[in-house]
């Protein structure tokens, strides 16, 4: 049984701030209960408002400051709470991190999701990494792993982000475009940068448009290092592997979902925790003993770089599991305020000069965006361990502290709090010394290598992904100069991903190679290996109108809940479909309020009026050619077959019974309770696994 300690205390702390307004009088902030709200007090009925109506004043003043800075990257999220349980105490050999090594220890969590470039109203289906911050509240404190969706980072150095970020962000004289990185300022610094190129290919690549945030991975990327009790040091890297596998969604796809659903991550994070679906990851750990340090031939301290794991495995440590959303989205997900230099004892830093700059902005950046030193106090980021110091005073101060100091050492109170008690934080004792530079190492010059490894190590299709995508990104540049200069840079990644990016843009082809392309792949990058194929929380539209196959709809509904699937009956309108057997089947959706794009496969019932009802109608047409233009699964029985013909979705069709799978398209002739189990095995197969990528047409290549 899970020791659940730290747990039950950060429940007891959030319902001590939780306020239910629910039939309560309304007051105002002093507490002096309101007659009416609805009208400034007048001097006559058509007269001015007076001054002494200190009810509108309050209300309006606080209305004026209800907003805070949103984050200068990372401002749109969705966060939610959970806990993080490690599997064994194998970890124990390398750190004194309770919380990493004690399996009977469920420590709580609060995690946060999000995008980096756009603003807190921008689209959430856009080309972009993905934040995934993780706040432990350990019983040793408070840690932050404060990681992103992508393993590596566009530049080395910390001195570098302001640069990158304006590049990234919309352009400073018209602030266009909104979350978008296709445009001059950003592939001008590319250009001139080359350090970005790794991750580049990355953001080019189908990693930047995750279906879910439940289904991508989360990568620490900074080497960190774990140390043990007697103060030794291991090298470590963080990896958050999703149960459900990581899948993308398809640039066309994006653009439409950015319009019919622009919640569409957060929503789906929401509704799976409603639902009981929790998401959960694995966190598994790559450890590089200290005598390795300069075994790779590329640095450690690189944030560039990964360490391939075909060299140094991945090895699982434990699980985190979310579920619980918040209560109010301001409170929580809003001021929850991360910062990588919140470590506990047995995790520490290395000289990454990403990392150390991180080290400083976090906090610099919550003491604007939170208005002063005590949001610690604020209850998401309230740490379940004790806190105990001298700091006082400042803006927001809650805590009324009665001690007679506030000084150390003193002797009035016996020199409390106390410094060096047991289970204080030691910092690792590295031994430094050089003179003072200002200059990037040479073992970070090579910036080409692993984006070639990564280039190499994509299937076909992901490959043809990046190579649109950079047609896209560079056909947005204005500046033709930009364009040639980036096709020169990827020349020095590879001749053919250049030659193929050159011909979409309108710029010469590159004349030659720089380096020959070294060859290796690292299969662990494309996500196409070895995926894992799970039908869990996929969404699936099964259309239907007046006169269907109640008895077949109702088969192939339970069928998919009972395999863990959501599906949705999507009618011409909201209210009842009335079935061919006088059924009656209640529509979740209504076709002129969703769209194709937001499921992840369509079925189409048997019912003979109601298949005609659909085949004439053009949006439940657009709905199924669209999904089947998407590659995603498509089934269809009885005479909803007609509907696919009708819709063009070309495949080799059922002729009986006997169901028919063709890449993804799933057909049967049965109908109402007969439906065959090998036509329900058949469908799920195909939304497990995610694409029918064989299907390959305009829409999936671009
Ligand atoms: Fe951040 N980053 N970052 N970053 N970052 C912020 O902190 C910064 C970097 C990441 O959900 C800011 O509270 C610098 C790498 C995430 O609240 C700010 C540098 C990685 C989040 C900041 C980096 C990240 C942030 C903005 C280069 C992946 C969202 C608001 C030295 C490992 C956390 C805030 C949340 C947020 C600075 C580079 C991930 C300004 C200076 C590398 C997930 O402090």
């Amino acid at each position: 049984m899970a020791h659940d300690a730290a747990r039950d205390r950060k429940d007891q702390q959030l319902d001590r701030d939780r306020v239910v307004d629910d039939d309560q009088a309304l007051t105002t902030q002093q507490g002096v209960r309101v007659d009416h709200t609805d009208d400034s007090l007048t001097a006559g009925e058509r007269g001015p408002t007076l001054m002494e109506d200190f009810h509108v004043r309050e209300k309006i003043t606080h209305f004026d400051h209800e907003r805070i800075p949103e984050r200068v990257v990372h401002a749109r999220g969705a966060g939610a709470y959970g806990v993080f349980q490690p599997y064994d105490d194998w970890l124990g050999a390398h750190t004194c991190a309770r919380f990493l090594t004690d399996p009977n220890e469920a420590t709580p969590v609060f995690v946060r999701f999000s995008t980096v470039a756009g603003s807190r109203g921008s689209a959430d289906t856009v080309r972009d990494v993905r934040g995934f911050a993780v706040k432990f509240y350990t019983e040793a404190g408070n840690y932050d792993l404060v990681g992103n969706n992508f393993p590596v980072f566009f530049i080395q150095d910390g001195a570098k982000f302001p640069d990158f970020v304006h590049a990234v962000k919309p352009e400073p004289r018209n602030e266009i475009p909104q979350a978008a990185s296709a445009h001059d300022t950003l592939w001008d610094f590319v250009s001139l940068q080359p350090e970005t190129l790794h991750t580049i290919m990355w953001l080019m690549s189908d990693r930047a448009l995750p279906r879910s945030y439940r289904m991508m991975q989360g990568f620490g990327v900074h080497t960190f290092r774990l140390v043990d009790a007697s103060g030794h040091g291991t090298f470590v890297k963080f990896h958050w592997t999703p149960a459900l596998g990581t899948h993308s969604l398809i640039w066309d796809e994006v653009q439409k979902v950015a319009g019919a659903d622009p919640d569409f991550n957060r929503r789906d994070l929401w509704d799976a925790i409603e639902a009981g679906a929790f998401p959960e990851w694995e966190l598994g750990v790559q450890l590089v003993p200290e005598e390795d340090e300069f075994a790779f031939g590329f640095d450690l301290l690189d944030a560039t770089k990964i360490i391939p794991e075909e060299q140094v495995p991945v090895r699982p440590v434990g699980r985190l599991t979310l579920n619980r959303n918040p209560d109010n989205f301001f409170a929580e997900t809003e001021q929850i305020a991360f910062h990588t230099a919140n470590v506990v004892p047995g995790i520490d830093f290395t000289n990454d000069p990403l990392l150390q700059a991180r080290n400083f902005s976090y906090l610099d950046t919550q003491l604007i965006r939170l208005g002063g030193p005590n949001f610690a106090q604020l209850p998401v980021n309230r740490p379940v361990a004790e806190v105990h110091n001298d700091q006082r005073d400042g803006y927001g101060q809650h805590r009324v502290h009665t001690s007679a100091t506030s000084y150390s050492k003193n002797s009035i109170s016996d020199d409390a709090p106390t410094p060096g008690c047991p289970g204080a934080f030691a910092h690792y004792t590295e031994k430094v010394e050089g003179a003072t530079v200002r200059r990037r190492s040479e073992s970070f010059k090579d910036f080409y290598s692993q984006a070639t490894l990564f280039w190499n190590s994509m299937s076909g299709v992901e490959a043809e992904h990046i190579v649109a995508a950079f047609r896209f990104e560079l056909g947005k540049v204005n500046d033709r100069g930009i364009r040639a200069r980036v096709v020169d840079q990827l020349r020095l990644v590879d001749l053919d991903l250049a030659t193929r990016v050159a011909a979409g843009i309108g710029v010469p082809a590159p004349a030659a190679a720089g380096e020959p392309n070294h060859g290796r792949t690292s299969p662990a990058l494309s996500q196409l290996t070895d995926p894992v194929m799970s039908v869990a929380t996929r969404k699936v539209a099964v259309l239907a109108a007046d006169g269907v196959d109640g008895a077949g709809v109702a088969r192939l509904v339970e069928d998919l809940r009972a395999r863990g699937a959501m599906p949705e009956v999507v009618g011409l309108a909201d209210g009842v479909v009335r079935g061919a057997d006088g059924t009656e089947v209640e529509a979740d959706k209504a076709l002129p309020t969703t769209a194709s794009v937001l499921y992840d496969a369509v079925a189409v019932p048997c019912g003979p009026e109601s298949a005609a009802s659909l085949a004439r109608d053009g949006r439940a047409l657009h709905f199924v050619a669209e999904a089947f233009k998407h590659a995603k699964a498509v089934a269809g029985f009885g005479a909803g077959l007609d509907v696919l013909r009708a819709a063009r979705v070309e495949a080799a069709y059922a002729e009986g019974p006997d169901p028919v799978e063709d890449q993804g398209v799933v057909t049967t002739t049965a109908h109402g309770g007969d439906l065959p189990a090998g036509f329900l095995d058949a469908f799920a197969n195909a939304i497990a696994a995610h694409r029918a990528w064989g299907r390959v047409t305009d829409e999936v290549a671009a």
